[in-house]
């Protein structure tokens, strides 16, 4: 969906990862990156301005400076700021306190109305409503047709129209009437559409909204038309007044730059993405997911979240300490583990994590529950002084350990051996951030993300 945006926008964030700390200049070279990014995208250019200018402002903050890394604090900037621009609340569909509910649904032809309409249907009788459809495009047999066929094979209903009811705002009223005869909450208008916006289209569509009261007017829009959909989306909004978007065709290879431009340029939220032409293939738009997707950070941030909920911050502070002064023991490792396994699977929390970089380094290391348990017993049938100095444990203690927890001398071999290798990308993973207060993150190791 947001593919070549998020690749784009990853390359940066892997340029700043080199990066001890963050300058004016480097964030400066940052910012050009994630500009052309976006406006690559086909993000509208004063969206485009908005963001950079905002992301530049956070950036040079001083309380985020101190508690991230250069790519986390880019990362995190960049993502509060996407979630802002797409909205920072995923946009339910409103009720009407009086059922039945009215949606309209409007847009130019071949936008994807008809389609979206059932979709919307199907979403909504999912989720414990029971809609009824109608389409009101008198000026098209086949697409009152097309809506029946869709209601047809969901098995939901359609108010299909007397024959002496040939005008729209008829056959909107008798559904509605419809509907509530039969209990009914909510009624999903699909009206009529045209190549272009036109005086005709939009008196007929403020009839429609004047007589029917909608709670909701949701313009389709096609994402492959990138800008003129947000342009369209636009005008639609200036002279009839929607009140959310659906952005259809998402699964082509749209660039995303509408998603991106709607909510700013519009002021009205984007509520749903249509990802496909069958019927279940609508979703719900989530600014926060959405955001997480563009990164394409493989939920990094999800995984800072589970980190700082799991680990205890005095030790996570310890262990900073601890490195910076090189005094990382076996002890100490195990511990790091044993909250490690705090966390939950390893295998999910690993697949959530980018996998370059140090990261990589981690996966290698084959951490999974049962061998966590192993290296802590291990580490358990030391004793005190070879925990503490690693350099102790020859041979013959080895052999004593193995039997003591009740594995292999190659057991005991290769925790040693990642003992060392995690020592050595801890190190190297700190960077310039261990010379720092810590602030807001405390991981467990000292930053996989730097
Ligand atoms: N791939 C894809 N096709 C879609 C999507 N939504 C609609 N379409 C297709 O777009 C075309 C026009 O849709 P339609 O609902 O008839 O548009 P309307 O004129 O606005 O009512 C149809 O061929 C649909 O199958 C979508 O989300 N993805
Ligand atoms: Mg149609």
């Amino acid at each position: 969906m947001f593919d070549s945006l998020s690749d784009k926008l990853q390359r940066v964030f892997k340029n700043l990862r080199g990066e001890g700390k963050l300058s004016a200049e480097n964030m400066e070279a940052a910012l050009k990156e994630i500009r052309v990014a976006l406006l690559e995208a086909d993000v509208h250019f004063k969206v485009v301005k908005a963001f950079i200018d905002a992301v530049r402002v956070k950036a040079l903050g001083a309380e985020v400076m101190d508690s991230f890394s250069p790519a986390q604090q880019v990362i995190k900037i960049v993502k509060d700021e996407l979630v802002a621009v797409l909205g920072t609340h995923a946009s339910r569909l409103r009720t009407a306190n009086q059922p039945p509910t009215v949606v309209m649904i409007v847009g130019l032809q071949g936008s994807g109305k008809t389609t979206s309409t059932a979709k919307l249907a199907r979403y909504l009788s999912k989720n414990g409503h029971r809609p009824m459809m109608v389409s009101v495009d008198v000026y098209r047999p086949a697409a009152r047709q097309q809506l029946a066929v869709l209601a047809k094979d969901l098995s939901l209903p359609v108010y299909e129209g007397l024959p002496e009811e040939t005008k729209p705002l008829q056959l909107a009223r008798s559904a509605r009437r419809e509907a509530e005869n039969n209990g009914r909450d909510i009624v999903l208008v699909d009206t009529a559409g045209r190549l272009h916006i036109d005086a005709d289209l939009m008196t007929e569509l403020s009839e429609l909204k004047e007589n029917l009261n909608p709670t909701e007017i949701l313009f389709v829009a096609d994402a492959m038309t990138g800008q003129d959909a947000v342009k369209s989306a636009d005008e639609f909004h200036k002279q009839l007044g929607i009140t959310g978007v659906i952005l259809t065709k998402m699964d082509g290879d749209a660039r995303g730059g509408a998603a991106l431009s709607i909510r700013h340029i519009t002021g009205q939220p984007l509520k749903f993405v249509g990802t496909g032409e069958k019927s279940d293939a609508l979703e719900a738009f989530h600014p926060d997911r959405a955001a997480s997707r563009i990164l394409g950070m493989g939920d990094v941030l999800s995984f800072i979240e589970k980190v700082e909920q799991a680990v205890d911050s005095k030790q996570a502070e310890t262990m900073q300490r601890k490195l910076l002064e090189d005094d990382f023991t076996l002890e100490d490792f195990k511990e790091q583990l044993k909250q490690l396994r705090k966390l939950g699977p390893l295998e999910g929390l690993l697949g959530m994590m980018p996998q370059i970089g140090p990261m990589k380094g981690l996966k290698d290391m084959k951490v999974d529950e049962k061998e966590i348990t192993r290296v802590v017993a291990i580490i358990d049938s030391m004793t005190y002084k070879e925990r503490a100095n690693h350099m102790l444990i020859n041979g013959t203690r080895r052999r004593r350990i193995a039997k003591g927890s009740g594995t292999s001398v190659n057991d005991v071999n290769n925790l040693l051996k990642q003992y060392g290798q995690a020592r050595k990308m801890m190190k190297s993973m700190s960077g310039g951030l261990l010379g720092k207060k810590m602030g807001k993150f405390k991981l467990p190791f000292a930053n996989p993300f730097g």
